[in-house]
């Protein structure tokens, strides 16, 4: 295979456009030749654990981070095909989708299902309202739009102004308390069939105890299915700590990081997850309409590295492993010492290795080697290679019945059992044999991967 130098297009401008910067020359600082030595990666990960904190990062988030990534890096099996830079991004990337942590989509368990918007004055509520209403009206939902700040006429008007000119049904019954209107646009969804509703509640500069009171009592009232913060996605660790205070004083369900169209850094959309435990449900990234985005973290990772595509970069990955894999397999063929050990682990691999089952049809024997793969079949290989002494294994030949029986017996198979994996493991070797003999088949599939 050849060397698949992956290209380091920058593809996204603005968005992190610091970190991805930073982050890419570091990465390319790895190199294009020799190998992944632990002290190569230690030093280029201090690197990126700088450009992490610069980013505002959280401090023990960047941590962890770095020692996932060293760890994976250390421990790899290292490509001859890739470069250490490829290997490096390669990990770095997968580290960062988990990081980032699995998607968690909406909860909309019940009829009415409500979802509760909280956060601070400006973060975004009311426009991600708004927003939300329209991803679930494209989703085949009949969403209500509630202004439950009853203390600011403003809030009140924004929201229902936004509502209508989008074709958004709106709550527009003033109240001057907020557990009272709530339960009346409740009642009123019911009658009118609204099947989601969005509660937009009332925010202030900083959190204070009114504040989360009120919220708590609506929390309370309406029983909400998602209680989701929306936060200012460029405030960096701010983000990630107003997110912390909201939750242990209102209880979340996820998050919605807002403005991350702007200039943002990165810090909150890698820290927030690690920090609080709770999912990023949304993106917000613009102030139109339908820019809102579902967290999807490989995603956001490509965005935060800066560069587009890089599952193709895993696939290479993951076909070069299997190549070499399949030509470790080669040299014990070539070397014909398969034993009954090496063998029940190389139908494993083999198994693990997906497009490797199609070449198997296409060579004598080949179909019952790929029948041996089978989940069941595997479960009883191993049962009786297990139940199999050390000697038994190394020289199946001296099985003879008695032995086939108590083996039989021992793993809870049949003789027909034992007998079936014999002759199967005897076909092996016979390949195996011509493969030595540098004759017969020669192993056509074999060629294909190399
Ligand atoms: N660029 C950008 N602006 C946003 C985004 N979300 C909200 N805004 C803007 O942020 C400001 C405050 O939003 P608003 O919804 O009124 O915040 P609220 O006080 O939490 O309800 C408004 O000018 C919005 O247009 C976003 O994702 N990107
Ligand atoms: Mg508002």
């Amino acid at each position: 295979m050849s060397s698949c130098h992956y290209p380091f297009i920058q593809y996204n401008s603005g968005m992190f456009e610091q970190i991805s910067g930073r982050l890419q020359k570091i990465i390319r600082n790895f190199g294009k030749k020799g190998r992944l030595t632990p002290e190569r990666v230690r030093e280029g990960l201090k690197e990126v654990r700088r450009a992490l904190i610069e980013a505002d990062v959280n401090v023990e988030v960047a941590r962890e981070f770095i020692k996932m990534v060293e760890a994976e890096a250390i421990g790899e099996k290292v490509l001859k095909s890739f470069t250490p830079s490829e290997m490096i991004l390669k990990i770095v990337y997968e580290k960062m989708i988990e990081l980032l942590g699995r998607p968690e989509p909406l909860r909309l368990d019940k009829t009415p299902s409500v979802i509760m918007l909280v956060g601070l004055q400006g973060a975004g509520k009311t426009t991600t309202a708004v927003k939300l209403a329209g991803f679930l009206k494209k989703k085949g939902r009949n969403p209500f739009l509630i202004p439950a700040d009853v203390k600011r006429p403003a809030a009140f008007e924004q929201l229902r102004d936004l509502a209508e000119r989008n074709g958004f049904p709106v709550f527009t019954k003033r109240m001057d308390n907020a557990v009272r209107l709530s339960k009346a646009a409740l009642t009123q969804s019911v009658l009118k069939r609204y099947d989601t509703l969005i509660f937009d509640t009332a925010g202030r500069l900083h959190i204070d105890e009114e504040m989360i009171d009120e919220a708590i009592k609506i929390k309370e009232s309406v029983k909400p299915s998602e209680v989701l913060l929306v936060v200012d996605g460029m405030t960096g660790q701010d983000a990630v700590n107003i997110a912390k205070e909201f939750d242990q004083k209102i209880g979340i369900t996820g998050v919605i990081l807002t403005k991350m169209d702007g200039d943002t850094r990165g810090g909150a959309a890698m820290s927030v997850r690690k920090v609080t435990g709770k999912p990023i449900k949304f993106l917000g990234v613009g102030e139109k309409m339908d820019d809102l985005e579902e967290f999807v973290p490989e995603r956001l990772a490509s965005r935060i590295l800066g560069m587009g595509d890089l599952a193709t970069l895993q696939e290479k990955a993951r076909e070069a492993m299997e190549a070499e894999r399949a030509r470790e397999f080669q040299e014990k063929l070539k070397r014909a010492e398969l034993d009954l050990n090496d063998f029940l682990e190389q139908i494993k691999a083999f198994k693990k290795m997906g497009s490797f089952e199609q070449i198997l049809e296409m060579i004598p024997g080949g179909h019952d080697l790929k029948k041996m793969m089978d989940e069941k079949e595997l479960i009883k290989t191993e049962a009786i290679i297990n139940s199999m002494t050390p000697q038994e294994r190394k020289h199946p030949e001296i099985i003879d019945g008695s032995r086939k029986r108590r083996i039989a017996k021992g793993s809870g198979t049949s003789v027909q059992d034992v007998n079936r994996l014999l002759k199967e493991y005897a076909m092996v070797k016979k390949l195996m044999k011509q493969m030595k003999k540098g004759r017969g088949m020669g192993l056509p599939f074999m060629r294909g991967f190399m």
